[in-house]
Parts: structure tokens; sequence; C-alpha cells
């Protein structure tokens, strides 16, 4: 059977999900498209022999719409999300689930009311070879029990339009999600401190910031969040335990050695550092599908990261240690 996919959203990581969806992965086409954008919608539609569709909501219940990518910006997700769910559609949205943690407690709601899981949040790190070794050499043992965890997020550049908040809510929330899941564990309170800033950084933007996150296990994660970096894409991460360390390494690329130099090159943005990573992530959830399974990061893990991450700003805003608070882990995500 083949998965027909409608995407909400036909921007920048819209079409290079489209492009995956409809030409590189199997059992999937895409039949439908929306984004307030209609030109472009209507192009990328015909351009696969897709249908356009003029409202968002026309694509949910759309019958030709077996289930829904999102990919429209952060604050239209929850009203996609619930829609979709509603309409007993499985859903993936691209992170946050919302940007509020009101909204995503509709949606965990609503997937309760449900009595099963549609949705997945779009953490794709998750399904990166590298970060797939550190999670087992965690749960194996191999480096005892895990103590601390020190993170790095470097942008090259961002839009004008990104704001201090964002770097919590849009870039740190990757770390936030990854170390949830590689912990096993809730964070409990967050600090924030603002290191002296990039000459380089819009005049409105606190760039780097510097996370400290404690959970409930006692691990402290430390996060460099710097999205004026200039050179590249750059994500780190070690995680030191009691009997040893591991790290992620380098993504594999070849070093150039010439005029003197050897150097490696690296990535420009999270689409050529995590291209393997979104593949994974996306033909597991259409596999999945066939089985109308959905085992892929889930609505708790929306929620928490949102609740986290909106903790972050926070702490930023105040400068202090600050408590997260989240409700109990219904049963469905048990
Ligand atoms: C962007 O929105 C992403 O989700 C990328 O994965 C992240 O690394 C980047 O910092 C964000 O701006």
């Amino acid at each position: 059977m083949v998965l027909s996919v409608g995407v909400v959203g036909t921007g920048n990581i819209g079409s290079y999900h489209i492009e995956r969806l409809a030409g590189r992965l199997s059992g999937v086409r895409v039949s439908a498209v929306f984004d307030v954008a209609t030109q472009r919608a209507e192009q990328i539609a015909d351009s696969i022999g897709a249908r356009a569709h003029a409202e968002g909501m026309d694509l949910v219940a759309d019958d030709d719409v077996d289930a829904v990518v999102i990919t429209s910006p952060g604050p239209t997700h929850a009203e996609f999300v619930l829609a979709c769910i509603g309409a007993g559609k499985p859903v993936l949205s691209e992170k946050p689930l919302a940007t509020t943690v009101d909204d995503c407690e509709k949606v965990l709601e609503a997937e309760i009311a449900h009595g099963s899981r549609l949705a997945q949040v779009g953490f794709m790190r998750r399904y990166d070879h590298g970060y797939g070794q550190l999670k087992a050499a965690i749960d194996d043992g191999s480096i005892g029990e895990p103590l601390i965890v020190h993170c790095v997020h470097r942008n090259a550049t961002v839009p004008e339009a990104f704001t201090s908040d964002m770097s919590q809510t849009d870039s740190v929330v990757h770390e936030i999600d990854t170390a949830r899941w590689l912990l096993g564990e809730e964070f409990t309170t967050a600090t924030v401190l603002r290191p002296r800033r990039s000459p380089l950084a819009a005049e409105h933007l606190q760039d780097p910031q510097l996370v400290l996150l404690e959970n409930e296990a006692g691990v402290i994660v430390e996060v460099e969040s710097f999205v004026n970096a200039q050179y590249g894409y750059d994500v780190r991460c070690e995680v030191v335990g009691s009997e040893g360390t591991v790290e992620l390494e380098t993504p594999s690329v070849a070093s150039l050695t010439r005029e003197g130099q050897r150097g490696r090159s690296v990535p420009t943005d999270w689409k050529e550092r995590f291209d393997d990573a979104f593949h994974v992530e996306f033909q597991q959830w259409v596999d999945g599908l066939g089985s109308s399974t959905v085992s892929g990061p889930s609505a708790w893990d929306g929620y928490a990261a949102t609740a986290v991450s909106v903790t972050c700003v926070e702490a930023l805003n105040s400068g202090r240690r600050t408590p997260i608070h989240l409700r109990e882990k219904p049963a469905l995500y048990r």
C-alpha cells in the first residue's frame, strides 16, 4: 500500500520534506499540499502531480490524504495537529508541537480522548547515527552512570527576525529533546547565562547563550547556543559518565590536505548535517503507519520540550535558576 501524505507548509523545510517524500522514500506519495503562499504551493503541487488546497483544513479533510506532515510556522502547528487528531489521521509535526504549554496540553488531551497515538514530533536528531551510538553507550552501561552532558549548538548565521527567545525555543529545544531521550529523565530546573555578546549578532539578540539544565537524577546538561558562529553549522555532544565518556565525532567527511594545510569541511546548515537523520525519520514513520503504529517522538515529548524551552526563556529573562513544572505523565505515554 502506498501512503498518501498531505503537507501543510511549502516553505523552506516544507519543500525539503516534499522533495524527500515525493521522490526519495518508498511506500509514500504526496497527494496534497497547502500554504498561505498559494502560488508557491500550486507550483510545487503541479511539479509532483499533487493537489493544492486553498485552506489547510480542507487538506486535513481530503479523502486522498491518509496522513499529514506539518511544516508551517510554529504558532500554527497546534490547530493543525488538533484537526488531524479530530479526523483520526496520523500527523508528523515539525517542532515545536505547539508554542505554548497550554496548546501542548490540548494535544495531549485530544490524543488521550482518541485512545491511541497519532502525533509524532519532528525531533530528527533521535534518528542520527551518532546520537544513536551515544544512546546505546549510555543504555548498555559502557560509561557507567551519566553525570554531565556538554552540548554545543552553533549556526553560521540566523535571519534578522531571529530573537533571543528563539535561541531557546528554536535551537536549544533540540538539545532539550535529545538529552531527555538520551538520559530517560525529565528536567527539573533551568538557568540561562548571558556571555559577552558577539559584535556580529543583531543588536536585539543575546548571542551566545549558556544554558544549564538539571534533571531528576541530578545530571547537569550544559548547552552553548551560538547562532552567529560564522564558520558553519556545528553540533556537538559529550556525555561524561562515572566510568568513561562518549561523544559525537564530526560526521564522516574526507579531510583535504593541500598547500601546507590539512582540513575538513564543516556542514553549512542543519539540512546538510541531518539529511540522513531526516531520511530515516520519515521512512520509519511511513513504514510504521503501514501497521498503524506511531513510535517516534510523542506528543508527550513535544509537550515536555516546549515546557522546558519556555522555562529557559523565563530563566534567560530573569537571570534566575528557574524550576520546571511538568504535569504527571499520562498512561498513554508511559
Ligand atoms: C532550526 O529551526 C532547526 O530546527 C535546526 O535544526 C536548528 O539547528 C537551528 O538552530 C534552528 O534555527
